[in-house]
């Protein structure tokens, strides 16, 4: 047991040498990017990244990054500081081989290092070929050590400048950037200062200090909170549903696993992977493991504790949700364009079953943050299913426009706006009667089967699907909802035509509901109206009188006098199609009752009264209705 744990210390016999650093001066842009201002400051990322190796063996607490006035650039840190023996074979200080060799150091056996974080695993010896002067110096063993380079060649050898407390360690480097290779040798504050604030998260109590003597810019950044404050701090401009982030960490075999989360009442997705510090922007298995889970535990609380039979798909359990998840891995793969997808195969499945695990404890024991998160998810669904449909919608209209309306639809000839009628008739033997009655010029006429969906009461989803909802969205033209566009309004008028009782008012009632919420503008522009059709027919000898309520049947017998057949009319499918066009339909001689609406948010009100439980209000609201709608001759 021993003797296995001395084989996995760092001595400088552990350091391979692969090669030498012309390669990286030929074709630097392989190493850090670009030549640009990327390149320049990879190269302080580089340095930095070794400090954060430390930091991660739990060697390190603090790292200062110092812009320098000659623009140099100063990384220190408290790590156990490059070793600095002679190497058995090379006969030289493992320093040595370490800055001027490529991939030469005890991270490339993976185990000297649980984990590495340089993106490539270069780092210091890509930034020594890369400047004009470097220069090393180590706390170790007590004393301090320095050598100084030139493009990646020593100008002197290893030596001791001084002593120093024997528990003092760590790492002191300062490059100056070759000007000969990069663009631009200015650093640029922001661009630091935001990686160096995003490692300071993923790093919970690592201590970055950066100051840049040229600026001035200065910053501290230390998170205790690590993750748990990255995201809130992502948030910070946003209205978060859950105040306490979920945040939990697993390790399994060597791999560390932590995930913060926290939503918020917006409707982006921002998911930020990370693995050993480094963003993986092109995503990776680490990403598509916590989407699956995040998905699955979502839907399960769903079933089971709310007992919601909405079916949730990964971007309703995605809407506006934040998420970090940080990897610390031994052997990570980095694949895709810009070497930042993560591409180990098995992480997806441990990711998986760690985020399943964590996120479905964190629901059990946080009951009112999990409610709060799956009605959001609930409603995601919901709002995405409406909208789907909505767009069907749309696209349907799109193919009928080329030949095919619903088969129930009568239509007309004519295609002028101002012209055309489109009249709603309840019941199939109105409609046919109406069919008969109609000048099929400008008249079209839709059979509603008989009461639509109350859209007050119904999920958005089941009004999309509600086929009588469908038609008439169809036959209008317009779409609905987001979709609705004027422009393709197909009628000029839209005329409800539904029995004088009390279901026909019912059904009145369910279509202005309708048109209220889906296709308001409809109201506004004073398109929709509902036939009056007659309560009662007088016959004088061989004279025909309709009458419209009862207060007109009574003055209209005290006109006639005696010898009167009066008939009342239960229902349109009562009269004859010559009737039904002389009472209602004869723009002659009908009457319309124009729908208007004064006031859309007091109306928006009144209607959610009046399709709620409560009967009384409902009563008033038909009572009130009726005044306020004009008569329009
Ligand atoms: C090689 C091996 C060890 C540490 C380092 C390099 C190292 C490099 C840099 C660059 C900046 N700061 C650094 N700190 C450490 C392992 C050392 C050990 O096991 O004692």
């Amino acid at each position: 047991m021993a003797e296995e744990k001395k084989k996995e210390e760092y001595n400088a016999g552990s350091i391979k040498v692969l090669e030498g650093l012309e390669g990286i001066r030929t074709r630097p842009s392989m190493y850090i990017g670009s030549t640009g201002k990327e390149g320049l400051h990879h190269l302080v990322y580089e340095i930095v990244d070794n400090a954060v190796d430390e930091h991660l063996a739990g060697a390190c607490t603090e790292i200062n990054i110092l812009v320098n006035e000659d623009s140099s650039v100063t990384v220190e840190d408290n790590g156990r500081g490059i070793p600095v023996d002679m190497h058995p074979i090379y006969k030289k200080p493992a320093m040595e081989i370490i800055v001027t060799k490529l991939h030469a150091g005890g991270k490339f056996d993976n185990k000297a290092y649980a984990v590495s974080g340089g993106l490539h695993g270069v780092g210091i010896s890509v930034v020594a070929a890369l400047s004009k002067k470097m220069i090393v110096e180590v706390k170790r063993d007590g004393k301090i050590y320095t050598q100084s380079y030139h493009i990646g060649k020593p100008t002197n050898d290893v030596k001791v400048i001084g002593k120093t407390d024997k528990e003092k360690t760590g790492t002191t480097v300062t490059f100056y950037p070759d000007d000969t290779i990069f663009s631009t040798l200015k650093i640029e504050d922001e661009i630091l200062i935001s990686r160096l604030r995003e490692i300071a998260f993923l790093n919970a109590g690592l201590t970055i200090n950066y100051e840049n003597k040229i600026t001035k810019k200065k910053e501290k950044f230390n998170f205790a909170g690590g993750l748990v404050e990255f995201v809130k701090w992502l948030n910070k401009t946003k209205t978060a549903i859950h105040s306490k982030p979920i945040f939990f960490e697993k390790k399994v075999a060597s791999t560390v696993i932590s995930v913060a989360i926290q939503y918020t009442e917006g409707y982006q997705d921002r998911i930020f992977g990370f693995v050993n510090t480094i963003n993986t922007v092109e995503g990776g298995t680490h990403v598509t493991g916590f989407k699956t889970a995040l998905t699955r535990v979502i839907n399960d609380y769903a079933e089971k504790s709310i007992k919601s039979d909405v079916k949730l798909e990964g971007d309703d359990a995605r809407e506006g949700i934040t998420a970090v998840i940080s990897l610390k891995l031994k052997e990570p793969q980095f694949e895709g364009q810009t070497k930042t997808k993560l591409g180990n195969s098995e992480v997806k499945g441990v990711v998986d079953s760690v985020v399943t695990e964590s996120l479905a404890q964190f629901f059990e024991e946080n009951p009112s943050i999990a409610k709060a998160i799956v009605n959001k998810v609930i409603n995601a669904a919901k709002a995405r299913s409406a909208a789907k449909k909505a767009r069907d919608l749309v696209r349907r209209k799109g193919a009928l426009s080329s030949g095919s309306l619903p088969g129930k639809l009568a239509d007309c000839s004519s295609k002028k706006l101002e012209k055309t009628e489109l009249f709603i008739c309840e019941g199939e033997s109105a409609a046919g009667s109406s069919k008969m009655a109609r000048n099929k010029e400008f008249q079209a006429i839709l059979p509603l089967k008989g009461k639509i969906l109350n859209v007050e009461k119904a999920n958005p989803h089941k009004i999309f699907e509600n086929e009588e909802i469908s038609l008439l969205t169809s036959a209008i033209g317009t779409g609905l909802g987001e979709t609705f566009n004027f422009e393709r309004l197909r009628y000029g008028k839209i005329i409800m035509m539904c029995d004088a009782d009390v279901d026909g008012s019912h059904i009145k009632t369910l279509l202005l509901t309708f048109f209220f919420r889906f296709m308001p503008k409809l109201i506004e522009s004073r398109r929709i109206f509902a036939a009056v059709p007659p309560l009662y027919k007088i016959r004088k000898g061989s004279q025909d009188y309709y009458v419209y309520s009862d207060e007109e049947l009574k003055k209209t017998i005290a006109k006639l006098g005696g010898n009167l057949n009066v008939q009342r009319f239960k229902g349109l499918g009562e009269m004859n199609p010559q009737q039904l066009w002389d009472t209602t339909m004869d723009p002659k001689a009908r009457m319309l009752k124009l729908i208007t609406i004064e006031d859309a948010v007091e109306a928006d009100e009144v209607f959610s009264t009046l399709m709620g439980e409560a009967v009384e209000p409902r009563k008033l609201f038909i009572l009130e209705y009726a005044k306020k709608a004009n008569l329009d001759i």
